[in-house]
């Protein structure tokens, strides 16, 4: 790939800081410090630690670590530490009232675009290699934009922000699924310059022939698995899903709720009748490949997921998404909180892949049947603790991005994981069979 410019790194730096700042904006100013400070979840941490965090971080990397300067408050690194509290402790922690942390954050802020003017991002040091701590920073605050989306989604209450309704789709001139022929594919990337440690580096997999839906799973066709008894027949659930189930009582997806015959969900406050050809969101990996087992399927492995969205079998290359290399336009993917909630299943024909598998990126997080591993050749950059102590069979990988993604932090190499009965996260699935 050609080198890019330093001065165009610089202004997409810029942009990425500022688009993630925007959004940290909205989520943390359309509702009143009472429910900035709550805890609206013990799953979750109160909006106000999120707004903190974010400006803490970007002071450890971008101040500290790239500009050598001393803390401004070296006394609260630890309680936006998320290492040192868990989040259902983080309400009782001493924290920043929500105008201290606003303060803080914008004072980072302004320093850290003193030092991106003033380095440059030419060769140097790994961390300012192609301008990457600034990517990694913009790409930290976007991340956080989704877990506070999230707390919005638990918040009770009315709703507190609104999106136009995303473009219409259809699945009825589409098939089922696709055949992915089998054969090497290059599988994660070297050449990605903001690409975080664990999607790192590129190499060759060979991925045996297999069938993959077109679409995610929808709402209507999860629908049916509720109403053939799925919840309540065990021989579709993994043994820890099945404890799950039993103990927690689950019906249904998170949201859902039954009600005079009809099947309702919650979504940011507002209550609607559950939208049958939407991609079904809010499910456990346990629930994902339940499902995929009572349709005599299974999840896809990470591999096959990114094989589908990456290979280009004209040139056997892998791209950066199914579409090409292009960046996502808003004709290619639902991301970014543009719409708050997934398009029907169909939609985006811009963004399907040249095999015609259609929304891989965006609209919902993908549970794919993989634990995180590490890829052969990992090396922890630029710390530890953001993949590499999450390595390991207790978590599933998710790929594709949601709709609450921005695209810094979504493309077809990138990996997040979770545990496989989180069912808050923005989370669906597509199922596969072997060819
Ligand atoms: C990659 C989404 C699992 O939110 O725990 C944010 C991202 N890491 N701050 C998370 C992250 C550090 C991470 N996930
Ligand atoms: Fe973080």
């Amino acid at each position: 790939a050609a080198p890019i410019d330093p001065e165009a790194l610089r202004q997409r730096a810029l942009a990425a800081l500022t688009a993630a700042r925007a959004r940290t904006a909205t989520l943390t100013s359309c509702v009143d410090d009472h429910d900035l400070t709550a805890q609206h979840s013990p799953l979750m941490s109160p909006l106000v630690w999120d707004l903190a965090h974010i400006g803490n971080q970007e002071e450890q990397w971008l101040l500290r670590a790239v500009a050598g300067r001393d803390a401004i408050r070296p006394e609260i690194d630890s309680l936006y530490d998320a290492f040192e509290h868990p989040r259902a402790s983080r309400p009782s922690l001493p924290l920043l009232s929500p105008a201290e942390a606003r303060r803080y954050a914008a004072e980072v802020r302004g320093r850290a675009l003193d030092v991106l003017e003033s380095t440059s991002l030419e060769g140097g040091p790994r961390l300012l290699d192609a301008g990457f701590a600034f990517g990694m920073i913009a790409q930290h605050e976007q991340q956080h934009d989704e877990t506070m989306l999230i707390t919005h989604q638990l918040r009770k209450g009315p709703a507190a922000l609104a999106a136009p309704e995303p473009p219409k789709g259809s699945t009825a001139d589409l098939p089922a699924e696709v055949l992915v022929p089998g054969g090497p594919f290059t599988m994660g990337t070297s050449a990605e310059p903001w690409a975080l440690d664990n999607e790192r580096p590129a190499h060759h997999r060979f991925v045996p022939a297999f069938h993959l839906d077109t679409t995610p799973v929808t709402c209507g066709a999860y629908l049916r698995f509720i109403e053939d008894g799925g919840y309540t027949d065990e021989r579709w659930w993994e043994p820890k899903g099945w404890a799950m189930v039993r103990q927690h009582e689950l019906t249904a997806p998170l949201f859902w709720r039954r009600e005079g015959g009809q099947w309702l969900r919650r979504r940011f406050g507002v209550t609607e009748p559950v939208p049958l050809d939407e991609p079904v969101l809010h499910v456990s990996w346990y629930e994902a490949d339940a499902y995929a087992r009572w349709a005599g399927r299974r999840l896809p492995t990470e591999e096959e997921w990114e094989k589908a969205a990456r290979h280009d079998p004209a040139t056997g290359r892998s791209r950066r998404y199914p579409w090409g290399d292009a960046d996502p336009s808003s004709e290619h993917a639902n991301l970014g909180q543009r719409h708050l909630r997934p398009a029907p299943a169909g939609a985006y024909p811009a963004g399907a892949s040249p095999l015609g598998v259609r929304q891989l990126i965006g609209d919902v997080w993908e549970w794919t049947s993989s634990d995180f591993m590490p890829y052969p050749g990992f090396v922890a950059f630029p710390y530890r603790e953001y993949s590499e102590v999450f390595f390991g069979p207790d978590h599933k990988v998710l790929r594709g991005g949601s709709f609450a993604v921005d695209q810094v932090a979504c493309r077809g190499t990138f990996r997040n994981w979770d545990l496989p009965v989180r069912r808050q996260i923005f989370a669906g699935f597509r199922t596969a069979r072997d060819a």
